[in-house]
């Protein structure tokens, strides 16, 4: 028997493993999503559409885009607008009005992001000149931009790209110059299709689509689109979060890079236990990218659309892989991917990073003012018990002398994961609790997730179902997922009505038992669905006006929060800056209120990796964000602990938090040793606030 002991230990070690880590088969990888494995398998040079009929209308350059080789497409209409600042703004859709084939729909263009003041920036265009550029043996017209930019639109091969007048008319970001651009149109299934659905077939048989146990009717089949983007002169790039991973984003493809290597992954999706340095895509999704280099010369890419997105960041040598070594200006080429939506693109001259962030965020919005007290220590735990868990918490506080402002209740407050509602055992007076909170001048938040529980008693989904406010499934029924409280529905909030009825529910006489010092967390809007694919929501489940999941999937959580936050907005007096965190975010969640990074382990390496990953959404506009100090899952050793305090106490949003299987940590617990790691804290503030940059570098190394 005594040989078994370390195998069966072992395999207790290993299942144990498996039950509490990532679960990599759960998700798919780039060759298990047929449009990233298409895209991914195009040669530089396989784009045949050129512009034609190019003129002035509205004030915008268009084109009507068409293939040099294959008639049967529908042309393309291409648009290219000029903003103050220099800001080019690129559309490409279908064209609407082309009669054979018609498309059968419009194409999802994400509302709600641009700002109208941007929009109503618009520098008219009154003149667009023709001209050969030196080398070229096609001709290109020329749209000036600014004193310092022309954006140019070369017409064969079909090429955009910006030059800087004053470094001798050089490149500094385009589109398209390795002709890997490809735009699938909608198509309407055919009768004979049905049968036949074999995606790797590579005929027009690409229809279903199945992954693990879910199938994906995809009714307009492929609709994908992808291109390369070059940002020339640069050292390195950042941005598209939101990933576990460097600043700089390492390169996916090219020399050196593993052959089986993931594109950066962008479709929010609730990760369990997720994996430190990893392309895998996480909560939330940015696409902006900004590109650095020498003297401090930056530039930035932003593509609005809200389907999946795959982005290969391609290595030095790349193009070697194809036999082409292309002569060029030094660039970092990017390979850019999504499954649905339009090419809504925005390039951003710079020059320094400082003002791609200001370009990027006079589009989609700056960061609202936080509440005062929002950016003080937060102390969260799934969960605080009861009342009198509260009381006890908010005493020992100030027994230790240790300031703190918020106090987290998570699900288990609720009565059966009802939300806006309060177990009427474990809290039974809430407004009270509350009260003695706020008399000491502190708030609390408390927790409202995206799934309403299926239950004809529960106001909010009798309503919901009523008015008929449910995201529906493939067959029209409402759609009904799994979640926390069992078989749950969504709201449709991409719906501005919808989102209007959803503030109501904020009001204090809607939310009985919340009062003015009562703010709110916003958990697994994703969505997070248990039994659904990838755990979302299906890709061709319908929302209003028609639109199929997978067109506005990475935007749903940014919808529930913007509602959240205006809800608050609409509960009145002393409420006219919301605090609402959010897991999920898109382009514009600055506006709502703070993000966090979600379920991360207590170990070294996610308290190394929370650094780039808050500067990385800093770069992207979401200054207001945190890590969960002490990490979610597992049970942080003391000096992890006072470690991740102070590296905790310069997040902008600092919030302690843990898994309800976790060991209580409140600070208080870990006696003496906490103190000694305290005064270095206080130290290391020192330090920090007389410009030593020593806090970075304190922790493990
Ligand atoms: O609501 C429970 C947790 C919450 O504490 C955490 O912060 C979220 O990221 N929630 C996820 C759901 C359960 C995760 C295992």
């Amino acid at each position: 028997m005594k040989p078994l002991a370390p195998f069966i230990l072992s395999l207790l070690f290993l299942t144990s493993q498996t039950v509490l880590s990532f679960k990599r088969e759960e998700f798919r990888n780039c060759h298990q999503t047929p449009f990233c494995k298409r895209a991914r398998s195009r040669y530089p040079g396989a784009c045949t559409l050129t512009p034609h009929s190019i003129s002035i209308s509205n004030g915008d350059l268009t084109a009507t885009l068409l293939s040099k080789t294959d008639e049967q497409i529908r042309p393309l209409i291409l648009s290219l607008s000029v903003y103050q600042d220099g800001i080019l703004r690129l559309k490409i859709d279908e064209d609407y009005n082309h009669p054979d084939p018609p498309a059968p729909k419009r194409r999802f263009q994400v509302p709600d992001v641009v700002l109208p003041e941007f929009e109503s920036n618009k520098l008219w265009l009154q003149r667009l000149s023709t001209e050969t550029v030196d080398g070229e043996s096609s001709p290109s017209t020329v749209v000036y931009l600014s004193d310092g930019y022309d954006a140019v639109l070369r017409h064969d091969p079909f090429e955009i790209y910006i030059r800087d007048k004053k470094s001798g008319n050089q490149k500094l970001i385009s589109l398209n110059s390795h002709q890997l651009f490809d735009f699938e149109q909608l198509r309407v299934k055919q009768e004979k299709q049905d049968s036949d659905n074999n995606e790797d077939s590579g005929s027009d048989d690409n229809w279903e689509e199945r992954f693990r146990s879910h199938t994906d009717t995809r009714p307009y089949g492929p609709q994908s689109i992808s291109f390369d983007v070059s940002f020339y002169n640069a050292e390195f790039v950042s941005g598209i979060p939101e990933h576990a991973t460097s600043l700089a984003l390492k390169p996916t493809r090219g020399p050196g890079v593993e052959k089986d290597s993931e594109p950066y992954r962008l479709f929010n999706l609730d990760v369990f236990e997720y994996l430190n340095e990893s392309p895998f895509g996480l909560y939330g999704s940015i696409p902006l990218m900004i590109s650095h280099g020498k003297e401090g010369r930056s530039a930035g890419f932003f593509w609005l659309n809200a389907a999946e997105m795959q982005i290969d960041v391609l290595g030095d040598g790349w193009d070697a892989e194809y036999g082409i070594e292309l002569v060029k200006q030094k660039s970092i080429d990017t390979f850019w991917m999504s499954e649905a939506g339009i090419v809504d693109a925005f390039f951003f001259v710079g020059p320094g990073p400082k003002d791609v962030v200001k370009q990027y965020t006079s589009v989609t919005g700056r960061p609202s003012m936080p509440q005062l007290f929002s950016i003080a220590y937060h102390q969260c735990r799934w969960n605080y018990r009861d009342e009198e868990d509260v009381e006890n918490v908010d005493a020992k506080f100030d027994e230790h002398d240790i300031p703190y402002d918020v106090l987290w209740l998570d699900i288990e407050h609720t009565d059966g994961k009802r939300y806006f509602t309060w177990d009427p055992v474990l809290f039974p007076n809430p407004e009270e609790m509350q009260k003695k909170l706020a008399a000491k001048g502190r708030h609390m938040v408390t927790i409202v997730d995206p799934h309403i529980k299926r239950d004809d008693s529960f106001r909010v989904h009798k309503e919901a179902t009523e008015k008929g406010y449910y995201v529906r499934d493939a067959s029209g029924k409402d759609f009904d997922g799994w979640c926390w409280p069992g078989s749950s529905s969504y709201l449709d909030m991409v719906n501005p009505e919808i989102r209007s009825w959803w503030g109501d529910k904020f009001s204090y006489e809607n939310y009985v038992g919340s009062t003015p010092s009562l703010y709110i967390w916003n958990d697994m809007n994703e969505p997070s669905v248990f039994n659904g694919p990838e755990v979302s929501m299906p890709r061709d489940a319908l929302h209003h006006g028609d639109i199929e999941h997978r067109e506005l999937h990475n935007a749903y959580g940014y919808y529930f929060h913007m509602a959240t936050s205006n809800g608050l907005l609409k509960r009145g007096v002393g409420n006219d800056r919301p605090f609402v965190l959010s897991r999920a975010f898109f382009p514009g969640s600055q506006r709502y209120g703070s993000v966090w990074t979600g379920d991360n382990t207590a170990d070294w390496d996610h308290l190394r990796v929370s650094v780039p990953m808050i500067l990385t959404l800093g770069l992207s506009g979401i200054s207001f964000s945190g890590a969960d100090v002490g990490g979610f899952f597992g049970n942080p050793e003391p000096e992890l602990l006072v470690r991740w305090y102070q590296l905790g106490a310069f997040y902008p949003f600092f919030r302690a938090h843990a898994h309800q299987d976790t060991k209580r940590r409140e600070p208080w617990l870990f006696g003496y040793n906490f103190s000694i790691y305290s005064i270095q804290l206080c130290l290391a503030l020192f330090l920090y606030i007389f410009g030593h940059e020593g806090i970075e570098q304190g922790g493990h190394s």
